[in-house]
């Protein structure tokens, strides 16, 4: 087999977002594009000569020939070995575990996520590191900067692998492992969660549905949950990826999860619900005829954690993004360990993970993650719970009525406008930012402004600072506005709106999140303008 160096020209749009490149199918499909891109992260891999690469992506359109199109430059660009998930599958927490648990120096996980898929749909390419989380900013810049000035690619001149048979195959100079991806995966959780204790709670009749929404955890969750953990057969629901996830939106929320959401606030609720997102690293959580925000989700699994055996020793800390609730702050006060304010984006937790700071984090965004692995992890979260309710034999519900009783509620919502024209999505947030000065004792909608800034976050660890990460709005009456732009959307700009309000009182925590969040969805409004500046009378989702 042959390497052929191919002479190309550079893309200029190449430029990774928060989580990887993320593009519309077609964009991927231009010639040349993604050999670009890979040859871009592996120009920017130092050591990668002779070491091991991990390979894998959520089994969305495109997913199969992109698998091979990187096995082939890397086995061209001095990679010995190249594991890869069959049928090029890999979730992205369980890439992250193959590549901490085989020593490999990084991995190429195929992705985009939440975003729907699908040959109108949306690919995307993202890059994890050794330690097994997404690349940090000074590399996603290297991948960039390289894939501006690439003037040639290298790839192996060879015929695609069978990547349906577990086994070994020779490409080139490299060894292709197409291994099973769930198994790692699965004895990793069970090392961390009593399994037994939630065996013993499904084998008492405990009822749950776990919806795969046709994406990539179906064939983990069926091997975890139905074959390890003994949950009846038809527990987990869309188990089967599609390449097109069933010409669904793959993102586990109220609005786009509503059969879940149906079911569960339904007559015949069963005990638990939960969903995951199309690459498996988020997470719904739903109890009967109640669903757990983000928020309050990691907050009473940080209260609760202990009660599984990775967690027995408790936590050294935790972290959230800064637009997620401050419910986890509460919990970590009371308990007397730090609690870290990161930007939007898992690869901030990166380095607090690394160096035991944390042990815990999450964001607002669906997504909850531990030490365990570098991403966040959403079947992990599924299992935790699982573990929490078995081992307190409390209802779900009961459990998040009891969290606010004793920390009080973070009624919280995320209004977000989509495909809004970027110009006037940027013009809004300078104008706030030109004006945050002046904010501070005004009222708005019958609320005051305390503080008002634009985030700016220096890593504890390493010192960095990441600026421009989003404008907060504190009120004096405990209620926060955050507003910032998406850095994974793919079509104009996403206006992205956190709306939040704390409630101590026991009394106030049945009431609609709408109804207590008026005021401060109004005060937004006032201070930012957001109809007139982007045309639109409404969010496109509130979640
Ligand atoms: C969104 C979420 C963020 C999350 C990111 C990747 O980013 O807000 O919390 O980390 O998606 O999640 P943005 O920049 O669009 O707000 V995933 O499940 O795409 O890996
Ligand atoms: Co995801």
């Amino acid at each position: 087999m042959t390497v052929r160096v191919v002479p190309t020209q550079p893309f200029p749009d190449q430029k990774p977002g928060t989580s990887g490149l993320r593009k519309k199918v077609p964009v991927f499909r231009q010639p040349n594009y993604v050999e670009n891109f890979v040859q871009a992260i592996v120009d920017s891999v130092e050591g990668r000569e002779g070491a091991t690469l991990v390979v894998g992506g959520d089994g969305r359109f495109l997913n199969r020939e992109v698998v091979q199109t990187t096995l082939r430059i890397a086995a061209a660009n001095g990679f010995s070995r190249i594991l890869v998930g069959r049928g090029g599958l890999l979730s992205t927490p369980a890439a992250s575990c193959v590549i901490r648990k085989h020593g490999a120096v990084g991995g190429i996980v195929l992705s985009a996520s939440h975003n729907p898929g699908g040959p109108d749909g949306d690919f995307g390419i993202k890059f994890n590191t050794r330690n097994g989380g997404p690349a940090p900013e000074p590399v996603t810049e290297a991948i960039y900067a390289r894939a501006r000035a690439i003037t040639e690619y290298r790839i192996l001149d060879a015929p695609d692998l069978d990547l349906d048979r577990i086994g070994e195959v020779v490409l080139g100079a490299a060894t292709v492992s197409v291994i099973d991806p769930v198994d790692d995966y699965a004895a990793l959780m069970e090392s961390l969660i009593d399994f037994p204790a939630i065996r013993a709670l499904f084998a008492g009749g405990f009822r749950m549905r776990f919806d795969a929404m046709s994406a990539v955890t179906g064939p983990y969750a069926i091997e975890i949950l139905e074959r390890r953990l003994g949950a009846p057969a038809g527990t987990v629901v869309n188990a089967e990826p599609l390449p097109d996830f069933g010409g669904h939106h793959p993102d586990p929320n109220p609005v786009h999860a509503h059969d879940l959401m149906d079911l569960m606030t339904g007559p015949d609720a069963p005990d638990f619900g939960a969903a995951s997102d199309g690459d498996g690293d988020r997470n719904m959580i739903v109890a009967p005829g109640l669903f757990v925000t983000p928020g309050d989700s990691l907050a009473i699994l940080a209260a609760n954690a202990h009660r599984a055996p990775g967690y027995a020793a408790g936590l050294a800390g935790v972290a959230r993004s800064m637009p997620t609730s401050r419910a986890v702050d509460r919990v970590a006060a009371r308990a007397g360990i730090p609690a870290f304010e990161t930007p939007t984006g898992w690869k901030f937790f990166g380095n607090l993970l690394d160096a035991g700071r944390i042990t815990l984090c999450g964001e607002e965004s669906a997504g909850t993650g531990s030490n365990h692995v570098r991403e966040k992890d959403g079947l992990w979260a599924v299992l935790l719970w699982l573990n929490v309710l078995a081992a307190t034999r409390e209802p779900a519900a009961g459990i998040v009525r009891a969290h606010w009783r004793d920390y009080g509620r973070d009624y919280y919502a995320r209004h977000d406008y989509e495909e809004v024209d970027a110009a006037a999505a940027e013009g809004l947030m300078q104008a706030l930012r030109d004006r945050l000065d002046t904010l501070p004792g005004q009222s708005f909608a019958g609320l005051t402004v305390e503080t008002a800034d634009d985030f700016a976050y220096t890593d504890p660890v390493d010192g960095s600072v990441t600026r421009r990460q989003g404008i907060r709005i504190l009120f004096r009456e405990d209620a926060r506005v955050v507003l910032r732009l998406s850095g994974t959307g793919t079509v104009g700009a996403t206006l992205r709106v956190y709306l939040e309000r704390y409630e101590p009182d026991p009394g106030r925590h049945d009431a609609r999140t709408a109804e207590i969040l008026a005021p401060v969805v109004a005060a937004a409004e006032a201070i930012a303008d957001i109809r007139a500046r982007t045309g639109r009378d409404a969010p496109s989702v509130v979640t």
